[in-house]
């Protein structure tokens, strides 16, 4: 099973962009639905994203009322077990909530995660809260976009040239190695992107 993580922050885009990415997978890797599995982790008792997706004809898990980064970590590992055992599918797709800490779960996964060939994170940055978000809760959305392979700058279309300028410097100092694409997941998503994402899981 390849594992790939979205992180970032409450409302950024998250699962905007795992409903693009599982079409794609879906249209053009020739997978049926059972080689995509979505876990949803919500902090609140009420799934929202899970209905949205599932109304795709998706396959969700949903792991409610905690954290995967923390109070429910070995719940993931549970349900990734189960996830094996049952579809044993090419690609699983998780949502973190809005406050998880992506390098925790990529901690908990090395230890204790079975089954799994390759994990890759994606930190999604809302950019036109960026600011805001930064001042209010600097540590954790610095900390989201460090743990990313790669950086998704989202909600381009609400940001003007200039400002999305300076997030991306800002996104660039927090961490120089991954790879970033501003995008809109209003819009399509560029096919190129999610090639990059899948690529080495080929
Ligand atoms: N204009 C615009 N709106 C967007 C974009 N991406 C997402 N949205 C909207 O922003 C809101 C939040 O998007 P979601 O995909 O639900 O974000 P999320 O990160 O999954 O949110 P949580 O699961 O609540 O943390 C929704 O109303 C989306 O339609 C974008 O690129 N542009
Ligand atoms: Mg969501």
């Amino acid at each position: 099973m390849n594992l790939i993580i979205f992180g970032g922050f409450l409302g950024s885009g998250k699962t905007s962009l795992i409903l693009s990415l599982s079409h794609f997978l879906l249209e053009n890797k020739s997978s049926d639905s059972s080689n995509v599995v979505i876990i949803e982790n919500e902090v609140g008792k009420i799934g929202v994203d899970d209905k949205i997706l599932r109304y795709d004809g998706l396959s969700v898990r949903e792991l409610f009322s905690g954290c995967i980064c923390c109070q429910l970590s070995s719940d993931l590992v549970i349900t990734l077990d189960d996830i094996h055992e049952k579809m044993n599918p090419k690609w699983v797709i998780i949502e973190t909530t809005g406050l998880a800490y992506p390098g925790k779960i990529l901690s908990t996964l090395n230890e204790y995660g079975r089954n799994i060939d390759r994990i890759k994170i994606i930190t999604v940055v809302d950019g036109e809260r960026f600011k805001e978000l930064i001042a209010v809760t600097p540590v954790l959305i610095k900390n989201q976009i460090a743990d990313g392979d790669m950086v998704f700058i989202n909600k381009t279309d609400l940001v003007m040239k200039e400002e999305l300028k300076q997030v991306e410097d800002h996104v660039r100092k927090f961490n120089p190695k991954a790879s970033l694409h501003m995008l809109s997941a209003n819009t399509k998503v560029d096919d190129a992107i999610w090639k990059e994402v899948i690529g080495n899981y080929e």
